[in-house]
């Protein structure tokens, strides 16, 4: 188990961030109502400015090698949850498979649901930003982004696409639904980067 609760201590002094309100609970929080899915035909795809892009079945991302990890979660709506417990591949472990092209600067996260949501390729390479598929040792529950959800414990959660089914790698920014909607790009919790 790879502890990542102390990742906080790059941007401030408080584990817990500013205007945040600590909650034992897990909500659940969506932008609408949870899509279906089917296994047999389930798919997930590395594209863009990558050497070799790349399709998964739920299996075969599932048989990557993973990583159980302890992070914070950080709504932008103003709870946190503490010591949540995810298995999943490492962002900079899936870029590395891909083999990431010079010029790529900026990454797109796409959902079952039409979610979307964008971050420089910097905030990404790090190793908390995980494609999740358990949570404190059980299958992800569809309300939480099962099969395959984003986990991002540097910036608020809606940096994380839940359902997500698709990275695009880009050689320009661009913004995702709730960047659209004056939401912040850059998204740090400890700055309190919650509109742009
Ligand atoms: N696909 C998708 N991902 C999403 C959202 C969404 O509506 N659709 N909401 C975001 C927001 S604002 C938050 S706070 C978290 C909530 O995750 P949770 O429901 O597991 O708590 O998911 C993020 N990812
Ligand atoms: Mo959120």
């Amino acid at each position: 188990m790879k502890d990542l609760t102390d990742l906080y201590t790059e941007f401030g002094d408080e584990r817990l961030p500013p205007g945040q309100r600590e909650t034992s609970e897990f909500p659940v929080l969506s932008k609408g109502a949870t899509p279906s899915w089917d296994p047999e035909t389930w798919e997930f795809t590395v594209t863009g400015a990558v050497e070799e892009e790349l399709t998964f079945t739920l299996s075969e991302f599932k048989s990557l090698p993973s990583q159980t990890q302890r992070q914070d979660f950080h709504c932008v709506t103003g709870w946190s949850t503490f010591d949540c417990r995810f298995t999943g591949v490492p962002f900079p472990d899936l870029a590395e498979r891909a083999g990431v092209d010079d010029d790529a600067v900026h990454v797109l996260f796409s959902a079952l649901d039409g979610y979307t949501t964008d971050l420089p390729l910097s905030d990404c390479l790090r190793e908390g930003v995980l494609f999740a598929w358990e949570y404190d040792g059980d299958a992800l529950e569809a309300g939480h982004g099962g099969p395959l959800r984003v986990l991002t414990p540097q910036k608020y959660a809606y940096k994380g696409a839940k359902w997500v089914d698709g990275v695009e790698f880009l050689t320009e920014p661009e913004r995702g639904y709730w960047e659209k909607r004056g939401y912040s790009r850059s998204a740090n919790p400890w700055r309190e980067q919650r509109y742009s």
